[in-house]
């Protein structure tokens, strides 16, 4: 099976071209199967503590669990973040998903918003508003195993999903279930039409997605940052958050960037 396979760190030019064309990329080994296995069981814990059942979402998990705040930023993905987007923009929101022992397929969307869709923004080439790197906290190695499917390239499809296919959840021949280990990050465009796959496991499957947008985009899991999480965590964090000072009226004459570890922010 052809992959969108991309290395940690920085964006090349190679991995720019893939994004472009495919919509998404795959970067595996971000993670240690032990901080897997740590991020699995704060997964766990938030969805326990926010009682979710079946298929379920929680936001803000980075908040209160370390090993998924470590993820935020991690130096394997952000920089692929600032590749795409450049200095400026926050981490919209995080959601932690549940994926239940034996759960179904679910249904093909794009992701945007029930309040302002971004095919509004322009259709049909809808714009970047949403990248999301998703990082797979159980093993999808093999199809049916919970994964992530997406149709290559359909961000930049001029016509929409059939109806027929979103209702009934049949299969396509240009599907692509996503088979990567535990640990792995799937990054992709906000309108690449993607669905979760179903899972014949007997276990709960947990991956948490992390969701960077714009600056000028409205965080979509917290109406307000959380004051003691902004004061115990970094200040790159923070400005990941939205926490930055702007000079004037907003983004008229810009902002300092987020204080990245190489200090390159422009
Ligand atoms: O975790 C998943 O299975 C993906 C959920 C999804 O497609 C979404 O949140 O847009």
């Amino acid at each position: 099976m052809l992959n969108p396979v991309a290395s940690h760190g920085a964006l090349t030019d190679t991995e720019r071209f893939m994004f472009e064309s495919w919509g998404y990329l795959i970067i595996p080994d971000v993670l240690s199967a032990e901080e897997a296995q740590q991020c699995l069981e704060a997964s766990v814990r938030i969805h326990r503590e926010a009682k979710t059942e079946g298929f379920g979402q929680v936001g803000r998990g980075y908040e209160s669990e370390p090993a998924l705040e470590r993820l935020m930023d991690h130096p394997a993905v952000l920089p692929k973040i600032r590749g795409l987007y450049g200095d400026r923009f926050i981490m919209q929101s995080g959601w932690n998903t549940k994926q239940p022992a034996f759960g179904g397929m679910g249904g093909w969307h794009q992701d945007g918003s029930g309040a302002y869709n971004f095919n509004k923004l322009s259709f049909p080439f809808i714009p970047l508003v949403q990248l999301r790197a998703s990082f797979l906290l159980t093993d999808q190695s093999q199809p049916r195993m919970g994964n992530m499917e997406l149709i290559p390239g359909s961000h930049r499809s001029q016509v929409p999903l059939p109806e027929a296919l979103r209702k009934e959840k049949g299969d396509l021949p240009i599907g692509h279930v996503i088979c990567a280990k535990a640990g792995s990050v799937l990054l992709f465009h906000n309108a690449v039409w993607h669905r979760t796959y179903a899972h014949d496991g007997d276990y709960d499957r947990y991956t948490m997605h992390y969701i960077y947008s714009p600056p000028w985009v409205k965080p979509s899991d917290r109406l307000q940052n959380s004051p003691s999480f902004l004061e115990r965590t970094t200040p790159l964090r923070r400005a990941l958050m939205g926490e930055f000072s702007r000079p004037d009226a907003p983004y008229g004459a810009n902002y300092d960037p987020p204080p990245f570890d190489d200090g390159n922010g422009a």
